[in-house]
């Protein structure tokens, strides 16, 4: 996983160990123009500007700085700046597992993001997970805007032996979810998960039913569901879905679907929000609970 990445890594390793055997000093100039080349990779690799800005300057520092170790091979010193950029980063996060358990039920995780990226898909995924660790999940259909939306989140349910809360077709999404809610409360039920229609962050209507929904129902965590693969798109939503209604968590799904890996250092440092999970495919046990230490390894191979 995350394959552009790791190679663009390895490969300013090798430019590096070049310049060092042929005994050129790391000398400001030509350390700059490796520098930049290696920022526009990561740029090429969905990495947001200002995080490769960020990463460049941590390798400026380990390579000519202060804190330059004699005698650590560049190959090194690149982990270690890469160690360091990510604890950086991922200084936001969230154990979700943990979360559940200390929480008071019913919980409420309501789920939101632009058409497609798979929302309905990861809910029957958390869903599972949860069933897996002994709670009851319940789920809201809160997408009563999409033809055949209910059907899908149905299906899943049927599947899993779980209950779903549903209205007519386009009831009020924000009413859906208050009615699940009570059902839990009623039944005793853990953790309540509601879909909502994909949406255009673009839309000012839809965004307003966002708001409308969390208002009424005050959500324990509003989780905003992207694709990998979406690059700089999936940031510039992010940071608009968190300005205009507020997000708690990040998941992150298709990483199977070649995802180059700077999205998920992109959209927590823009939105300091951490990231929950990441999905990896269309199954219900494709669902990786995100750490810090795994993320690393796909681009370090330790
Ligand atoms: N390869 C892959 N496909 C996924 C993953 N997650 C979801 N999908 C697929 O993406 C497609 C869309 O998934 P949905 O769950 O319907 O997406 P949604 O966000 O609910 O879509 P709307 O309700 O229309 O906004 C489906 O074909 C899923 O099987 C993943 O992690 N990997
Ligand atoms: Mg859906």
């Amino acid at each position: 996983m995350f394959e552009a990445l790791k190679s663009k890594i390895s490969s300013l390793s090798k430019i590096k160990e070049v310049l060092t055997e042929g005994e050129i000093s790391l000398d400001d100039s030509s350390l700059r123009d490796t520098l930049w080349e290696f920022q526009i990779e990561l740029m090429e690799c969905d990495v947001a500007l200002p995080v490769a800005e960020r990463i460049s300057e941590v390798l400026r520092e380990r390579l000519i700085g202060k804190k330059r170790k004699i005698g650590t091979s560049v190959e090194e010193i690149v982990r270690e700046a890469f160690r360091e950029i990510v604890d950086e980063i991922f200084i936001h996060s969230l154990d979700f597992d943990e979360f559940i358990e200390k929480t008071e039920k019913p919980i409420l995780l309501v789920f939101i993001g632009v058409n497609g990226t798979g929302k309905t898909t990861t809910i029957a995924k958390i869903a599972k997970r949860l069933l897996d660790n002994d709670y009851t999940p319940i789920l809201a259909s809160g997408d009563t805007f999409r033809a055949g939306a209910e059907e899908q989140l149905r299906e899943h349910a049927e599947r899993l032996g779980i209950r779903v809360i549903a209205h007519r077709y386009g009831a009020d999404p924000a009413a859906v979810i208050y009615d699940a809610v009570a059902h839990a409360r009623a039944r005793k039920a853990d953790v309540v998960l509601a879909d909502t229609s994909g949406r255009m962050h673009t839309n000012v209507n839809l965004m307003d039913q966002l708001r409308k929904i969390c208002r009424v129902n005050t959500p324990d965590l509003v989780i905003f569901v992207d694709e990998a693969i979406a690059g700089n798109d999936a940031v510039e939503r992010a940071m608009r879905f968190e300005r205009e209604v507020g997000i708690d968590a990040h998941i992150l799904t298709k990483v199977d679907a070649d995802a180059k890996g700077g999205t998920a250092l992109s959209v927590v440092y823009e939105t300091k929000k951490p990231i929950a999970f990441f999905g990896t495919g269309q199954r219900y046990e494709d669902l990786k609970k995100f750490s810090k230490d795994w993320f690393l390894k796909q681009f370090l191979g330790e």
